[in-house]
Order: C-alpha cells, then sequence, then structure tokens
C-alpha cells in the first residue's frame, strides 16, 4: 500500500539474520546507527518476553545509503545479525545438507502460520515456515521506521505508543490526562502502560499466565502528532490513510483488529456525539474534539492520528494444544519451543514503525522532493491553515 517509498525485509528467526533496504527515501536526513539502536532496544523491552531476548542484543549496521551523517537519496541497506545463528548454524539453520539428519518439526501449532504454511508450499518440516513466519523479523521493520522517524521528526511529526490492555486489564487512563513525552513515560513502564495501577496488574496477569504455561494477548494505541491536513485521498481505495495504516498494522505478526479514533464505540453512539465540531482559533481552522483519530475521508485532518491494534495471544504454548501430526496423521500435542508469554510492549514498538513508515511515504507522496530541504519547502509553499 505504499505509494511512493518501497521496502523489504528478508531473514529468518534463527538463521545468520535480517536485512533490509528502504528505497525512495529522501536525501539530507540526519541518520545514525546510534539513532536506530534506541527504537531496536525498546522493541526488545517489556514483561513477558522469553529467554531469546537475552541471547540477542539487537544492532542494524548500516551497509549503504548513508554518508558523513546523513542520507544520500540511494536506497539505505541494513543488516541486524542474529546472535543465536551461532547456536543453529551447524545443523538445524545449517545452509548445507546437515552432517546427520536434523529432526523435523511435525505437530504444527493452533494459531500459527505451520498448517496452512506447509499445505501451501507442500514442506513435511513445520520450521521451514515457522522461522520466517516468526515475529524476529520485525527487528528489520524496527529499524526502517527509525529511518523514518528520523525524516518524520524533522517535519515536526513525531510518533508514540502505548500499551492499553493486557487480557481483561485494562488502562484507566486516556492520553489526554497524560503530558510530556508519551514513549519517555511509557519506555519507564515494564508493560508500557500509562497507568500504573493498571500495569501492576498487566505484570502480574502475564505472570500468573506464564506460570499455567499459556500466553496472553492485548491492545496498544499509537500516536501521530504534528501532520499536515491532506495526506492520503478520498479519490481512490487505496490512497485512502486509515486504509493504508490500516493494512499497515495488520501485517504484524499475531494483529487480529486494527480501530481509529473512537473505533468500534462508534456503532453505539449517535452522530452528533462522534463527529467533531469544526472551530476556529485565531487563524487557524481545527476541531473541538478528536472522535475521528485524526483522519475524515481517508485523509488526516491535521488532529492527532489514534490507532488502536489488537494484538492475540502468542500460539506458542508451554502446555501446547491438540494437533495432528503432518507426517504420520496421528493425534498429539503441538510443537513446543522457548517463546514469549506476552510481546504486547514490543508490538507497540513495531506499530510505531510500521505507522512511521506509512506516514513518511504519505509525506513524500503529497509534497514530493529529493532531499529534506525539498520536501520542508514544498510543505511550506502548501501552507494549509
Ligand atoms: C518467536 C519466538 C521467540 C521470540 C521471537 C518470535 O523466539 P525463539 O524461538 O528464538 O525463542 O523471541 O521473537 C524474536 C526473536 C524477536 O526478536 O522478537 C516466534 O516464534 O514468532
Amino acid at each position: 500500500m505504499l505509494q511512493h517509498l518501497k521496502f523489504l525485509t528478508a531473514g529468518e528467526s534463527h538463521g545468520k539474520g535480517l536485512s533490509g533496504i528502504l528505497e525512495g527515501f529522501p536525501a539530507g536526513v540526519p541518520l545514525s546507527e546510534s539513532f536506530i539502536a534506541k527504537d531496536l532496544a525498546r522493541r526488545q523491552m517489556g514483561h513477558g518476553r522469553g529467554g531469546r531476548m537475552t541471547i540477542e542484543k539487537d544492532h542494524a549496521e548500516v551497509l549503504s545509503g548513508l554518508r558523513h551523517g546523513y542520507t544520500l537519496g540511494a536506497p539505505i541497506a541494513l543488516w541486524i545479525q542474529n546472535r543465536d545463528w551461532e547456536n543453529w548454524k551447524q545443523d538445524k539453520m545449517s545452509h548445507a545438507e546437515p552432517a546427520s539428519p536434523v529432526p523435523e518439526v511435525t505437530l504444527p501449532r493452533p494459531g500459527h502460520a505451520d498448517l496452512a504454511g506447509t499445505q501451501k508450499y507442500g514442506f513435511t518440516d513445520i520450521r521451514n515456515v515457522l522461522e520466517r513466519s516468526s515475529a524476529r523479523e520485525t527487528a528489520m521493520r524496527v529499524a526502517l521506521g527509525a529511518v523514518c522517524r528520523s525524516f518524520l521528526h524533522e517535519l515536526g511529526i513525531e510518533i508514540f505508543s502505548h500499551v492499553t490492555q493486557i487480557g481483561p486489564i485494562k488502562t484507566a487512563i486516556s492520553i489526554d490526562q497524560m503530558s510530556g513525552d508519551l514513549n519517555t513515560l511509557a519506555d519507564a513502564s515494564d508493560v508500557r502502560c500509562l497507568d500504573k495501577e493498571a500495569a501492576q496488574k498487566m505484570i502480574n496477569h502475564i505472570d500468573v499466565t506464564r506460570k499455567a504455561g499459556d500466553s496472553i494477548g492485548g491492545v496498544f494505541e499509537v500516536l501521530a502528532s504534528g501532520l499536515p491536513p491532506g495526506l492520503g485521498s478520498y479519490a481512490h481505495w487505496d490512497r485512502k490513510l486509515d486504509a493504508r495504516l490500516a493494512a499497515a498494522m495488520m501485517s504484524i505478526n499475531a494483529m487480529k483488529s486494527v480501530s481509529i479514533g473512537d473505533g468500534l464505540n462508534v456503532a453505539e453512539a449517535s452522530g452528533s456525539q462522534v463527529h467533531d465540531e469544526i472551530i476556529k482559533d485565531g487563524d487557524k481552522i481545527h476541531r473541538a474534539t478528536n472522535h475521528a483519530g485524526g483522519i475524515e475521508g481517508g485523509m488526516s485532518n491535521g488532529e492527532l492520528i489514534q490507532v488502536q491494534v489488537t494484538m492475540k495471544p502468542i500460539p506458542t504454548l508451554a502446555r501446547p494444544l491438540r494437533s495432528v501430526d503432518i507426517k504420520t496423521r496421528e493425534p498429539g500435542i503441538a510443537h513446543k519451543e522457548r517463546t514469549d508469554a506476552c510481546a504486547v510492549p514490543a508490538a507497540s514498538v513495531i506499530g510505531e514503525a510500521m505507522m512511521a513508515l506509512v506516514l513518511a511515504d504519505a509525506i513524500l507522496e503529497k509534497f514530493g522532493g529529493d532531499s529534506l530541504d525539498q520536501v520542508k519547502a514544498h510543505i511550506a509553499a502548501t501552507g494549509v491553515k
């Protein structure tokens, strides 16, 4: 659904590493590996993560497209090494035929890509599917999203996220009650929740769930401030900003629903309760409220963009569900391996990255420009009030 930027990722969860390329990105944007590293570290945090996060220390190496601290307008190639590869390269994930046979994974996990993936490709070893369908790939999306974040920051656009629900526990605090940098506040919480009381209950809930050999999902919200009106378009279905954001969020592993602004509540409320009145403030026309979550008619309307995303519980369970062996066709219990009990806090950071990619693309689509200075000049020339 990207109109101007292109990005690709490659890499398996326990392979050598993850590659990413971002093409169509303007020149003159300040960038460093340490800037990207901040978001990678944020994605690795969160109560409920499993043993893998103690092995990995994600760092994206910039292979191209950067010189003397500024992007060149050339494709930006990134590389993240998988530290765990050292433990897998001899046999389970060796590129060449292993010296002795490696046991195949044949009991698909309900809720995972395992069964449909093997049926699709005709594999008999589920590892051929699970390595790429793993959410490990999202580390590269976060790195590419950080590149876009630097561009957006130069334009005064900031992206935040926080966790609003884990299992049945919901935050009682809305962002209107908060001031300061929401990401700093959220990052200070082990579950990235702004409500301290709810955060503690969420942590307890994750612990109880983990002890029971189970997993738990939740909801996070991604926000973007400082946007000009008119990103996206009402003119055609695939140019609508809300559709593009929804597709981007749904593309994150394990996401089951996306809503914008008041989301599902608009079904119950009447029109006068849902629509945001238009008011004048000096020379500026804006909204008295933001039920629309910053998007009307498939376009940004200049208010805060608010997107909520629901994540299902991770399908790998310490107490696995029933399954059927794809080779013997005998009933059994699903494959079990090291996993996370809850990854909603990490998912919220991935949501920021997808938001950054979509918004950077929408800015370049509307304003154009080969360099940051040109984009800035084009925005200034448009002069929307
Ligand atoms: C994942 C399973 C776990 C997670 C992994 C996603 O990995 P492992 O099987 O090595 O324990 O830790 O997430 C990451 C590696 C990551 O970087 O987020 C899965 O099956 O999707």
